[in-house]
């Protein structure tokens, strides 16, 4: 009987509600595959702001220190700058447990109608690979004259040797791994950012000595923006930086259906510390509250960690049952195109477990 300490985050917004769905689906899996889940709720996130003052508690890091992985919701709340919720509870958390590799596929599934016409199931099948811990997000900087006409603020891109090689590196051993086209696109903006990111284009140079059977592709984030959408069955694995990952996987959750089906991974591949995994979507306070939150991403983002920790027929188990329910078409939820609340479509995925 393997057990695993999870700190289950439900945050703000729809994320409250899509993890009560994604908790079912891990819990139902347990008895077949012998697995004890401890999952320990944190009331985190923006009501805890408005009782404290803060996103979380100034010990929080500590405590997830003793959990094996974190499974979060999401964050953001409409009366609350998006910076002071992001840098009080997201970020922090990737940065103090170096969850330096953030991975977001996209996959098209049977059933779905992406907006590109004339792809198949499975034509787009690509993984996202994004620098998690510095970049464009490292947080240094500053205001100076702050609330005065001559205000300035600094953020800078922190580009590391050591960052950016074993992210790269990561992305690599991933297209090997998948073995598919066994490609690596590296997408930087170094023809005008040419400090930073002449670093990165040197280290994906490096890495790419190193893994010879693996073809390489470097491209501008712009061109990379256009090629999602234009020939997405091109890309197997793309690495790119904290700012580009995070624009190109929405990019790449919204041509393969929806981001209520974009799952995503912040991990920590040498595994010292525990990783975080949480759908690519935000707290969407436009529909809260009206059971119409799609809880597929949470539920395969439940599956990554199953992956991760090596429960992989569970995992299975559960990526089967989704793909059941979406291909079937019946119970889906209103970014799909169907009608089916969120509890619905939970349910529909225990069914299909079943
Ligand atoms: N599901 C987590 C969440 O709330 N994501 C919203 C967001 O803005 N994330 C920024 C990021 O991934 O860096």
């Amino acid at each position: 009987m393997a057990k695993y300490k999870i700190a289950v985050i439900r945050g703000d917004g729809i994320g409250i509600e899509v993890m009560e769905e994604s908790l079912k689906v891990l819990n139902a899996v347990a008895d077949t595959y012998a697995i004890t889940w401890d999952f320990v709720e944190f009331p985190w996130g923006s009501d805890y702001y408005f009782k404290h003052g803060r996103m979380m508690p100034p010990d929080a890091l500590d405590i997830l220190a003793e959990f094996d992985q974190i499974y979060l919701g999401a964050v953001g709340h409409p009366d609350i700058q998006d910076h002071l919720t992001l840098n009080g509870l997201l970020l922090p958390i990737r940065r103090r447990f170096d969850q330096y590799v953030c991975e977001r596929p996209s996959v098209l599934y049977p059933g779905i109608n992406g907006p590109l016409k004339g792809r198949d199931a499975w034509d787009i099948d690509l993984v996202v690979i994004r620098e998690n811990t510095e970049g464009e997000y490292a947080n240094v900087g500053g205001f100076q004259y702050q609330g005065f006409p001559e205000e300035i603020g600094v953020q800078v891109g922190v580009f590391t040797r050591h960052g950016s090689e074993r992210v790269i590196t990561y992305a690599f051993e991933q297209a090997r791994a998948r073995n598919k086209k066994r490609k690596v696109t590296s997408v930087t903006k170094s023809n005008a950012q040419g400090y930073g990111m002449i670093v990165w284009d040197t280290a994906f140079e490096r890495v790419a000595k190193k893994y010879p059977d693996i073809e390489t592709e470097s491209l501008l984030v712009d061109a990379a923006c256009m090629d999602f959408v234009r020939r997405p069955e091109d890309f197997d694995v793309v690495v790119a930086s904290n700012l580009f990952g995070d624009i190109l996987t929405d990019i790449g959750a919204i041509i393969t259906g929806s981001m209520g089906l974009a799952p995503s991974g912040n991990l920590d591949p040498q595994r010292r510390f525990p990783s975080m995994f949480e759908p690519v979507h935000g707290s969407a306070p436009d529909i809260m509250g009206q059971e119409i939150a799609n809880p597929l991403a949470a539920i395969i983002s439940g599956a990554m960690m199953l992956r991760f920790v090596g429960e992989t027929a569970a995992a299975d188990r559960i990526d089967t049952a989704v793909l059941k329910v979406v291909e079937k078409g019946e119970t889906l939820p209103p970014d799909l195109g169907g009608q089916a609340t969120t509890s619905q479509v939970g349910e529909a995925v225990l069914s299909a477990l079943a």
